[in-house]
């Protein structure tokens, strides 16, 4: 009953299937995904639909929230003036095209269970000795795991990696793509590091960065699987 981290499909619907299907996920194990449902690529709604299906026929889908959901849930507040430009800049429009919605749509149009399924989205999952967080930690705040905006959004901080704070355990989190290589490398390298990237840009398709990548957190194995999405 192994469990698996899945990062940043932002939209990639046909890559996801293809690569559960490269994992054979069944009901017993257990699947984290770190956030970045939707955004840049062709099916975000394909992608929630696919979560949402699965949960219903029993499979265990645990889901954090991505800087993209935030950004999305953001939208909705009358009060957060200048942040659909924001969110359409970053990839919005193509998740208002997956819902069939004109590109200046109020994201508020989405249908509710889509809205309902981002607002449930945690922040940060502790499995054995793995903490998952999208983005990662600031580890020069008080406490990493209160800085909210860091765990969607920091880059660049393994220099500040607090290894007391750590206590052994190993970060697993996505946000910044890398080519696979890198992420091989982590993985090496874990046991001293105890940190490991999975976002290897499955959605940018280019530069090496055309991956969407599982790590079985119980056998620490790396699943590659290139991007699948039709480019119409
Ligand atoms: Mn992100």
């Amino acid at each position: 009953m192994p469990q698996f981290a899945i990062s940043d499909i932002h939209g990639c619907a046909q890559t996801f299937d293809v690569l559960l299907n490269e994992i054979q996920l069944s009901p017993s194990d257990e699947l984290f995904l770190l956030g970045d449902y939707i955004d840049r690529g062709p099916d975000s709604k394909g992608v929630i639909d696919k979560i949402l299906a699965l949960q219903k026929d029993g499979y265990r889908v645990q889901c954090l929230m991505g800087n993209h959901e935030e950004m999305l849930l953001e939208c909705l507040d009358p009060a957060a003036f200048g942040m659909t430009d924001l969110w359409l800049k970053n990839g919005g429009k193509a998740t208002l095209k997956s819902f069939s919605l004109p590109e200046d749509a109020n994201p508020a149009h989405i249908p509710k269970i889509y809205l309902d399924f981002m607002h449930r989205l945690h922040l940060y999952f502790e499995a054995g000795p793995y903490l998952m967080v999208h983005a990662g930690l600031n580890f020069k705040a008080p406490e990493p795991l209160q800085d909210l905006n860091s765990m969607l959004w920091i880059r660049g901080f393994y220099q500040d990696i607090d290894y007391d704070w750590l206590n052994g355990r190993i970060l697993v989190h996505g946000h910044t793509p890398q080519i696979t290589e890198a992420t091989e490398r982590q993985l090496q390298n874990l046991p001293e590091k105890q940190v490991i990237n999975i976002d290897t840009g499955c959605v940018f398709n280019k530069h090496g960065r055309d991956t969407l990548t599982a790590f079985n957190l119980t056998d620490q194995k790396l699943t590659f699987v290139k991007n699948q999405e039709n480019q119409s």
